[in-house]
């Protein structure tokens, strides 16, 4: 017998592989049989595939492999998330340019997905940064444009100092930059913005229609934070005045139940009410309002909301008149209200809320309870909605919370000083970015400064090659001569073209449409196919990308549905999540501690179908793991004995062939339900067997084997099944039947009952019949005793379950 040489071995079944084209999608599918398996996109860095990637990689693989092997069509791609800032980063420091780098990454890359043999279809590769991919993602940009959802704004944006660009909100964690740690600053600047919060109701609703892990469309909901409540009008007036009062103060508030408990109003420092008071000459403390603003305009949204002190000016000269009892009551401006959310005021009810509790506290303001209820005492804030009752509060007295809610609203929007109203804490996508290393913005100026769509035969607009790529705040392109002179040269002198270019979140929000046809010039993908193949079937992926790549995806997918473009509207229908590989000392792997195992090396040293094993062995796939190398060692140990096992009978024993139908319904079930885990362990099981009697195992049932193994370890399977003579690849087969007979448990414990209550149980075949049932029953003591004086009635019999004798 051959020694197992993984190397040899492995290299020779790749080159068979692509010289076949093993791995080709099907030209055509139907709705019922295509499967659309996708891993997500990797960012393709300079330092390689890391473990992380391998994980999800092979996981997806499996269920791909699986899928084709019960006869469905497979489409499975890898590409490149290849704009963006940590290639140009690593430009950066390396003085190499990034088209230079992410092409060499890129490479490296392919070759090492390909190495542990995952069965993806390379003739559907792309990357964002190729232009004829970013012609279409200039393409999306328009659309967006069309449908009224891009727009530009000056407005206050998250600015990093040290990459010195914009981020969007999802790319700030805790304050900082995602990326390099720095805190990340206000800055007004005119930015370009997507309106997501457009879709902020269906993609908060639509998650209803997905599978997904259930923690991430909680994240995600929260992300988008709908709240429900009312918006409701308060007169501003000079005190006492008679008249209609100066302006009107609306405020954004979940339990207008609460209304006649509000005794002061909170504006945020940035409300418009300020300047229009200051403009009305209404103020009589304008300065030292001023003041109040200008310090908290220094303090980041985060400070703001985690402040415990509250601070707050009262605005001297006007007070809010209560609709619902007419009551005068103050206006502070405070920051801990803030200007984003709802409409950056609100009215304190500070008996129910703790925020305003505490403002109340330190201004000496009155506190009046509305609802009342258990746990309710009068020396701290009554937060409870449900159970609640409403106290003080005029038609509303005696009326359960929620109750209350509706009627406040109903007689708000009856005399027109309210409705109802929703919220959300999600806010439009900031997308330009000014940074050299993206996709151009297909914008051109005219020489009057007036901004035009490029037509869409002069897509793309390539990114030049004359330009410093260093960052310095403003966009590098502002300074490629060729760039701007491409536009003089094809809309006349004096037109400049957009200088900023597209968030990379912007490239990935559509690149599985673009790997169903990424050749296509005419379309970013053809009505036929995107018929056929989208949405995607499943989809593999970390967690953390759910408040981002994952919103934007599911928005892009909802205007393309609007636009007409698709005939749905989800484009992720199962989403699974991979855990984190840890290093050996369970920390996080990373540089600094020194822990990383590269997992070319493992390929390497042990070869793919270890490393793909070992990965899947590790532990349940959406738990965080640690790397082990004494067991990575074992695993290594049984590919081998694949490799080396010899059935020696003819015909398999009865024993061999039970086991055999055991593990094929282990691992058919565990495939689809992604315990990899627990499938291995059961083929290390049934290995161990067919060792100690490989005299009773045959050809036939090692074969079988061998199929179901073929997901997991493709490569020594495809050598054991061409060593046995059989024809053509172990990948092409069709996952084997079994018989289910084989594997029902010989007998059953069934509970045995006299006139319904359980007496005594028996050993019975599961499928024995109601007389074999009955009479072994019949012959139980314990039965007997009570049967004494009477005879049997009626028999009630559920095969496998009970005998329920009816006597008397
Ligand atoms: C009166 C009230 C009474 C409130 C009560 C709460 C409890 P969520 O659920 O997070 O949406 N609020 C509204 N706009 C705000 C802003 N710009 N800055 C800070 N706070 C703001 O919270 C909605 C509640 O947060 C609103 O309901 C409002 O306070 C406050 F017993 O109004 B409430």
């Amino acid at each position: 017998m051959a020694k197992y040489n993984h190397q040899e071995l492995e290299q020779k079944w790749n080159k068979v592989w692509e010289d076949t084209e093993l791995y080709k999608t099907p030209e055509k599918t139907t709705p019922e049989n295509k499967k659309y398996i996708l891993p997500q996109l990797p960012y393709p860095s300079g330092s390689g595939l890391h473990m992380g990637h391998s994980e999800g990689y092979t996981a997806c693989d499996i269920y791909a492999r699986y899928q084709r092997m019960i006869g469905k069509d497979v489409l499975q791609v890898i590409g490149w998330d290849s704009f963006g800032l940590p290639a140009e980063n690593y430009a950066i420091k390396t003085n190499v340019h990034p088209r230079v780098s992410t092409e060499n990454a890129v490479d490296n890359f392919r070759s090492q997905i390909k190495a542990l043999g995952i069965s993806v279809d390379w003739d559907h590769e792309t990357g964002s940064h190729r232009p004829d991919y970013y012609k279409w993602t200039q393409w999306f940009f328009k659309l967006m444009y069309k449908q009224g959802l891009a727009y530009r704004k000056k407005q206050a944006v998250n600015w990093c100092e040290n990459d010195k660009t914009v981020l969007a909100n999802e790319q700030v964690e805790d304050g900082k930059c995602e990326r390099c740690g720095t805190e990340v600053v206000q800055k007004e600047m005119e930015q370009w913005f997507f309106k997501i919060t457009e879709y902020a109701d269906r993609l908060y609703d639509d998650l209803d229609k997905v599978d997904w892990p259930a923690e991430s469309v909680k994240r995600q909901r929260d992300w988008i934070g709908r709240s429900e409540g009312a918006e409701v009008k308060f007169q501003v007036r000079i005190p006492g005045s008679e008249a209609d009062g100066l302006d009107e103060l609306v405020v954004f508030t979940t339990r207008p139940d609460t209304l006649f408990g509000a005794t002061f109003m909170v504006i945020a420092p940035e409300h418009e009410l300020i300047n229009q008071l200051i403009d009305q000459d209404a103020l009589e403390n304008a300065e030292e309002v001023g003041d109040y603003v200008q310090k908290a305009g220094f303090k980041t949204e985060l400070e703001r909301q985690q402040q415990k002190e509250k601070t707050g000016v009262r605005l001297h000269g006007v007070v809010a008149v209560n609709p619902v009892n007419d009551a005068e009551i103050p206006i502070f401006v405070a920051d801990y209200v803030l200007a984003g959310y709802g409409t950056g005021a609100i009215m304190a009810v500070p008996a129910h809320d703790e925020r305003d509790w505490e403002f109340a506290s330190t201004y000496s303001l009155p506190k009046v309870f509305v609802v009342d209820g258990e746990g309710k005492t009068e020396d701290k804030p009554y937060i409870a909605k449900e159970g609640g009752e409403m106290i003080n509060s005029d038609f509303l007295n005696g009326k359960p919370v929620p109750e209350a809610i509706t009627a406040m609203i109903a007689w708000l929007e009856e005399q027109g000083i309210g409705e109802k109203k929703k919220t959300f804490r999600l806010r439009d996508w900031s997308i330009s970015r000014q940074r050299f290393w993206g996709a151009p913005i297909p914008i051109v100026y005219d020489p009057d400064g007036n901004m035009h769509m490029v037509d869409d035969e002069l897509l793309p607009v390539e990114l030049p090659t004359d330009v410093d790529f260093k960052p310095t705040g403003e966009s590098p392109l502002n300074y490629s001569k060729s760039f701007h002179e491409s536009a003089a040269k094809e809309y006349g002198k004096g037109w400049r073209r957009e200088s900023d270019t597209l968030d990379t979140f912007m490239c990935s929000s559509w690149y599985f449409f673009r790997y169903i046809d990424p050749h296509n010039n005419e379309a970013f993908a053809s009505r036929e196919k995107l018929d056929s193949w989208m949405p995607v079937d499943f989809y593999i992926g970390g967690p953390e990308h759910v408040n981002g790549h994952l919103l934007y995806s599911r928005f892009f997918t909802k205007v393309l549905f609007d636009a007409g473009y698709i005939n749905f509207d989800e484009p992720f229908m199962v989403h699974r999540h991979q855990g984190i590989v840890k290093g050996p000392d369970g920390r996080k792997m990373s540089k600094r501690w020194g822990n990383v195992v590269n997992p070319t090396d493992v390929v390497a040293s042990y070869g793919g179908d270890t490393a793909r094993m070992y990965l899947m062995f590790m532990g349940p796939l959406e738990q965080d793991k640690a790397w082990n190398d004494n067991a990575v060692q074992g695993v290594r140990r049984f590919v081998q004995r694949v490799h080396d096992f010899e059935p020696g009978a003819d015909v398999s024993s009865q024993e061999i062939k039970v086991a055999m139908a055991k593990l094929n319904k282990k691992v058919s079930e565990d495939v689809i339900d992604l315990r990899f885990n627990t499938a291995i362990s059961e083929f290390m099981k049934v290995i161990n067997q067919f060792e100690e009697s490989s005299d009773k195992v045959a050809v036939a049932e090692w074969l079988d084997y061998i199929k179901l193994l073929a997901p997991f370890a493709p490569y020594v399977t495809e050598e054991v099944w061409s060593k046995l003579g059989t024809e053509g690849s172990v990948h092409k087969q069709l996952w084997p039947d079994f018989d289910e007979k084989l594997i029902q448990d010989a007998t059953v414990t069934m509970a045995v009952q006299v006139n319904g209550k359980v007496r005594d149980t028996i050993e019975v075949a599961p499928d024995a019949d109601e007389n074999t049932v009955k009479d072994l029953a019949l012959k139980s003591d314990k039965i007997q005793k009570y049967l004494e004086e009477s005879e049997v009635k009626r028999v009630i019999y559920v095969p496998g379950k009970i005998l329920n004798l009816i006597v008397g």
